[in-house]
């Protein structure tokens, strides 16, 4: 089987030789796709053996991606990032794995985890123990960019996402609809190069994109029964607090019944909550159960 690497680059001058020579003699096919690089990513790429494609203007690193898979002519893809940090030395197990049957294997870091940057892995626990919850089954790394599957899957998901929730909705996806992940230990090694990461604005992204997957992934269901209960639990929280300010600034309810409408209203999003998230569970167990049957 024909494995085909693709790097994403945008401005990676310095890490890109490392990562190309360090995956050369381990794979078939080499795709570079400068993601709109302004310093020499591009002019260090083509001092190697490898097929580049360039991106005009900055479009992400999942444009990248994209543009790398439709370029890539092995059954087996494998991505791995510009900078260094994910060793070539396990490219053999993956690909042992996936001609032992599985469809997507993911490095999974948990080797010097340090290395990651502090807020990236906080959002990596959230979006792995989303990727559990959702695909049932047990994912330690759901956002790992070092991973292989077969090309076939790839095409037949159809992951929609353009942004940090791309390699986690890959992931739940394929576990829901029945393909085999294997997940892979691996060393996750210090950048080399300029981190892009703003922890701010990329924290904010991260949160709408933990919102963005686990909104395409709740049944219909469950939304119709879960959404309502935001607003009493907006409403509730509106009540109570005019209970407080009234009881501290003038030591006597003027509505005397907010206390008790208040508690009513955060009891009944509970129970809503918590029978959404039961039917959810349940709708996604018995959806796989059915791919697998299916299969
Ligand atoms: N950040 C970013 N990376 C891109 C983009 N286009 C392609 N990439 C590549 O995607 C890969 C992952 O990006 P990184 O900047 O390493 O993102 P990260 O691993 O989450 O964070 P740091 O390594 O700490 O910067 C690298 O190979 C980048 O060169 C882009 O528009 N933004
Ligand atoms: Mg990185």
């Amino acid at each position: 089987m024909k494995t085909s690497l693709i790097i994403p680059a945008y401005n990676e001058e310095k890490g890109l030789p490392l990562v190309i020579e360090d995956y050369l003699d381990k794979v078939d096919e080499i795709i570079v796709v400068d993601d709109g690089s302004t310093d020499r990513t591009l002019e260090v790429a083509k001092k190697y053996d490898v097929k580049i494609y360039k991106h005009e203007t900055n479009k992400g690193k999942v444009a990248a991606l994209r543009t790398g898979v439709e370029h890539a002519t092995g059954e087996i893809i494998i991505f791995t990032d510009a900078d260094y940090t994910y060793p070539a030395k396990y490219v053999p197990d993956f690909v042992k794995e996936i001609k032992e049957g599985a469809d997507l294997v993911l490095g999974s870091r948990l080797e010097n985890i340090k290395n990651m940057p502090f807020l990236n892995r906080i959002g990596n626990r959230i979006f792995s123990l989303l990727a559990t919850y959702i695909g049932c089954i047990n994912i330690t790394d759901s956002q790992t960019g070092y991973r292989a599957f077969k090309r076939d899957m790839f095409d037949k998901l159809n992951v929609n996402a353009k942004g940090l929730e791309f390699e986690t909705k890959m992931t739940v996806r394929a576990a829901k609809h029945g393909y085999k992940i294997v997940e892979i230990p691996i060393e996750y090694r210090g950048r080399v190069g300029k981190s892009k990461l703003r922890p701010i604005r990329d924290g904010i992204k991260m949160f709408f994109a933990l919102c963005s997957v686990a909104y395409s992934e709740t049944s219909l269901l469950a939304k119709m029964i879960m959404i309502p209960s935001l607003f009493f639990i907006l409403i509730g929280l509106i009540t109570g607090s005019i209970s407080i300010y009234e009881k501290i600034m003038f030591g006597v309810l003027s509505h005397a019944y907010y206390p008790i409408l208040t508690t009513f209203l955060i009891l009944i999003a509970v129970q809503l909550i918590s029978v959404g998230l039961i039917i959810d569970y349940l709708t996604k167990k018995l959806d796989r159960i059915e791919e697998k049957l299916s299969k």
